[in-house]
């Protein structure tokens, strides 16, 4: 196999640190650069493993600092742009859309400009179902790459943005492409910020897990690794300027999400909390993934399997999680719901 380099941003994150481990092992004849600013969500103990293999490559920046971006790209001339690198929980662009747009939006649009100053072979976004907005919960309808863009939060509007911009460097100066779009993901190094990390890690403290309104919200979920498996496959085999929908069926509401975990970890459902709701709160999301199980996808987790996986996870890894919780993100959770909801948890 030709030696290739690829470049993975936000590889220190939940999504791109498994894609990047996945890529290092099961690619030794590609080099795999991880380009990563470390921002409250990245941290690279998750790839102790691999961080002296000489396909890894670690790089220190920000998406949005162009010079750095295009001297970068012309030193090593990627072959290959896999994009993960984003603000990414819903919670924190109500509080603070301006970080959204600026590594969201204008962060891609640097990598954009820098792809096509070197002519990559392929740009590979990775989206989210988010951008399509919500479903009712008619258990018919589902989000079909052919659904029209309607983004309800400022960070879902900043991913539409971003996967707008993909589009357009594609149709204007031909730089080959494929977005994807992903439902929910989780497995291991989810950041517990949210709702499955946050549940199990909260449980494990015998702590009070926050549901947002009535808890009958939906969304689909798909293990990290099946989602890994899926990037992989468009980036070596989707067709050129074509959008990808990624999801195994696996909706659940919040309520039956979080109950799940508690009969696993055997704990009271009296831990359960009901907050005030996320301001604009999609109520369902639900992927038909029709199109990439066609170009060869199909998911290896149930949701069931995949959650038990991830349960043990969490227990094995006890300090990475603890490592997190007992650091800046404490500021964090009391703003998001011990000051806003102080009676509640
Ligand atoms: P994450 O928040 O866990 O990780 C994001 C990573 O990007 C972090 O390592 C962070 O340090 C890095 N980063 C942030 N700003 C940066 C900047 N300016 N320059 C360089 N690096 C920067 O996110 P995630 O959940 O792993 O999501 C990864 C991607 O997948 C995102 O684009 C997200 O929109 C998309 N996605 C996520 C899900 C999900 O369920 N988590 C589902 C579908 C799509
Ligand atoms: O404390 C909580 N209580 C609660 O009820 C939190 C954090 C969440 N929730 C609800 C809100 C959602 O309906 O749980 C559901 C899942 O919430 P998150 O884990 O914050 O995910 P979501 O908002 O659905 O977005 C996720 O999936 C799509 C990712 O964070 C995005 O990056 C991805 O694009």
């Amino acid at each position: 196999m030709a030696r290739k380099k690829i470049l993975v941003t936000g590889g220190a994150g939940f999504i791109g640190g498994n894609f990047v481990q996945y890529m290092v092992n099961k690619y030794p004849a590609y080099d795999v650069y991880n380009l990563d600013v470390l921002t409250y969500a990245g941290d690279l103990t998750k790839h102790r493993n691999i961080e002296n293999k000489d396909n890894y490559f670690f790089v220190k920046a920000d998406i949005v600092d162009r010079g750095t971006i295009i001297s970068l790209f012309e030193k090593e001339q990627f072959d290959y742009v896999v994009h993960l690198a984003a603000e990414s929980h819903v919670d924190r662009s109500i509080t603070d859309p301006g970080v959204f747009v600026r590594t969201n939006v204008l962060g891609t649009q640097v990598l954009l400009d820098a792809s096509k100053h070197i002519n990559v072979t392929k740009f590979v976004h990775v989206s989210t179902d988010e951008v399509y907005g919500e479903l009712d919960f008619d258990p018919t309808t589902f989000f079909t790459e052919d659904t029209p863009l309607q983004p309800n939060s400022p960070y879902s509007a900043s991913k539409a943005s971003s996967d707008l911009l993909v589009r357009a460097y594609y149709e204007t100066y031909g730089l080959p492409m494929n977005i994807t779009r992903c439902s929910n993901n989780y497995g291991p190094y989810h950041f517990p910020e949210k709702l499955i990390p946050l549940t199990i890690s909260r449980l494990l403290n015998d702590e009070k897990v926050p549901i947002y309104g009535d808890g009958k919200n939906i969304r689909d979920w798909l293990h990290v690794w099946d989602h890994c498996k899926a990037v992989d496959l468009v980036m070596h085999e989707g067709r050129e300027g074509e959008i990808y929908n990624v999801g195994g069926h696996n909706e659940r509401t919040n309520l039956e999400v979080v109950k799940t975990i508690m009969t696993i970890l055997s704990k009271s459902e009296d831990l359960i909390e009901f907050v005030p709701d996320r301001l604009g709160h999609d109520k369902r999301y639900a992927i038909d993934p029709t199109k990439l199980e066609n170009l060869g996808w199909k998911p290896t987790y149930t949701f069931e399997n995949g959650i038990g996986q991830t349960i043990l996870w969490y227990l094995d890894n006890k300090q990475w999680w603890e490592n997190i919780l007992s650091g800046e993100y404490q500021d964090y959770f009391i703003n998001q719901y011990t000051i806003k909801n102080a009676k509640n948890c």
